[in-house]
């Protein structure tokens, strides 16, 4: 039944000819699944369907789907572990960290529950007798939505859980790295009680496939709201096809994420942070740390604690708990990794890790665990020293196991090389001083900041986005999503019988303002 879908539409579901596999990274013998590109019309009838579904599903009262989301949260629940397990298989996270991308779909349903019960609007006083105001939370029509296979669960379930819940139906096209969690995952919606045509499917790439289809879908008239998780770059091209229909997508893009260590942090704290923000998940996230900037007084102390914990770090398979991280998500990002290494990494710079690239049979990493690193698409984790702000390493993303080393003499040059790569997503501090806290908060042009944690672990009910070439100023998450998905109407209603002017028609009191006091 899984094999070979390319559309996935409730009770339609129709397969296709051009296939792709989702292979195990860590273990590129087994395929996961055999799923196929959906073709222009196919991304056309799960418009068509969501088009027809939006004049009912808009009227059912949020409330009851809410209670669909309930069931989907509930559902995600008692399948945590065989959806985690599949994470992993499929994009490679460890077991740990996939179960914790399913826990925040979970959240999230559970957060949004009771939104609807709420979608407030305000009753408004009227300037004139007779007349009452109010407005209105209204569902915006078709979602489109591209998304990454870094959080195959999470992330969608941002986007989808209040797009549902605000009366909107969507289209979907997920990462060609994870398409049978995206199928698990929609058939649970489907269990959950979602009308027919409500929530489609269409798997494939993203340039000359189903993604691209449905971008043009925006011009096409067929798509009223598109998200993104992705690139800087499609998301820019995105933007562009949005703005010239009018439209403002919900865009989440890259990043380069500074993380600075004052003077007097914590070191201990310190490098752990760091070692989680720049490894955790192979540096797969667009959270993860891309600029360590250490100031003076404790670079080198800091350092030598930092490659100490390297050098005990675990890598391997998946289903290790000791292990930091994993494969790549497949054979494109380690790719891209070694590219980048290739690429960006100059003369001018320092490997502090004398390992780099691809961890094989020949050159293991020495904490391996696991069978052969062979079998899998697995890097050593980099570290460059030295880098300045003329480099382009400096400002680029690169998505995958490897951070620069910076250096600073106090808060305003930190700040300055914090800000200076034009990303604006995740940062972190790690510092005592209260008043350094409070510049750096004011100061950090960046969506999200932690002070003495790390760059990465957004919670699933805080605003999610970023500034710069992060974003568009989008945010997910949390309350603050609901603008996303809503537009606000309002009403107003006239009862008195008669046509009163707004402005005009009023009964304001002249004050006499020749009066002064004596
Ligand atoms: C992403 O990398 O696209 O904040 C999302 C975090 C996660 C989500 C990351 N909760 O690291």
């Amino acid at each position: 039944m899984k094999d070979k879908i390319s559309l996935l539409s409730g009770s339609v579901v129709e397969t296709g000819t051009k296939t792709f596999t989702s292979i195990n990274p860590a273990d590129t013998s087994d395929t996961v699944a055999t799923f196929a590109h959906a073709s222009r019309d196919q991304v056309k009838v799960a418009c068509e369907r969501a088009r027809k579904a939006f004049a009912s599903w808009k009227k059912v009262p949020a409330p009851v789907r809410a209670g669909i989301i309930q069931n989907w949260g509930r559902l995600i629940e008692s399948n945590k572990e065989a959806l985690s397990q599949l994470v992993s298989r499929e994009m490679g996270k460890p077991l740990r960290e996939a179960r914790g991308d399913v826990q925040e779909a979970i959240d999230t349903c559970n957060f949004f529950v009771s939104e609807g019960r709420r979608l407030y609007g305000m009753t408004v006083p009227s300037e004139m007798a007779n007349k009452e105001c109010y407005t209105y939370r209204r569902p915006i029509g078709v979602f489109g939505c591209i998304s990454a296979g870094n959080f195959p669960v999470a992330v969608p379930s941002w986007y989808f859980v209040p797009a549902l819940l605000c009366g909107n139906t969507c289209v979907w096209k997920p990462s060609e790295d994870s398409p049978l969690t995206s199928y698990y995952l929609t058939q649970l919606l489907y269990k959950a009680g979602l009308p027919d045509g409500v929530f489609s499917v269409v798997f494939g790439s993203g340039a000359k496939g189903p993604g691209e289809y449905l971008i043009d879908g925006v011009n096409d008239g067929w798509i009223d709201k598109f998200g993104f998780t992705g690139s800087t770059e499609v998301g820019r091209h995105i933007g562009e096809v949005c703005g010239k229909n009018l439209q403002t997508p919900c865009l989440e893009l890259g990043g380069k994420n500074p993380m600075v260590v004052m003077d007097d942090a914590d070191l201990e704290l310190a490098t752990t942070g760091a070692l989680w923000s720049g490894f955790g998940t192979a540096g797969q996230r667009c959270t993860s740390l891309g600029n360590l900037i250490l100031h003076t007084q404790i670079r080198e102390k800091f350092l030598g604690m930092l490659m100490k914990k390297l050098a005990a770090m675990v890598i391997g398979d998946p289903a290790n708990p000791t292990i930091t991280y994993g494969p790549m998500i497949s054979e494109k990002f380690m790719n891209d990794h070694l590219r980048n290494l290739d690429k960006l990494v100059s003369k001018t710079h320092k490997l502090l890790t004398t390992q780099n690239g691809r961890i094989t049979e020949k050159n293991p990493w020495a904490n391996w665990v696991g069978e052969s690193p062979d079998d899998g698409y697995f890097c050593f984790p980099t570290i460059v020293d030295n880098v300045t702000p003329d480099d382009e390493i400096y400002r680029t993303e690169t998505f995958g196991p490897m951070f620069n080393v910076m250096t600073c003499k106090n808060l305003d040059e930190a700040i300055r090389l914090a800000n200076g790569t034009g990303y604006g997503l995740s940062s972190a501090i790690y510092t005592n001083t209260p008043a350094s806290v409070y510049q750096w908060k004011e100061d950090i042009n960046a969506g999200m900041t932690s002070i003495n944690n790390s760059t990465t672990g957004a919670e699933a009910h805080l605003p999610f986005g970023g500034n710069g070439k992060s974003g568009n100023g989008s945010r997910q998450s949390g309350v603050w999503v609901l603008d996303q998905f809503t537009r606000w109407q309002s009403v107003n209603w006239d009862m008195s019988g008669k046509l009163q002017l707004a402005q005009m028609d009023t009964g304001y009191v002249s004050a006499d303002l020749e009066y002064r006091i004596p």
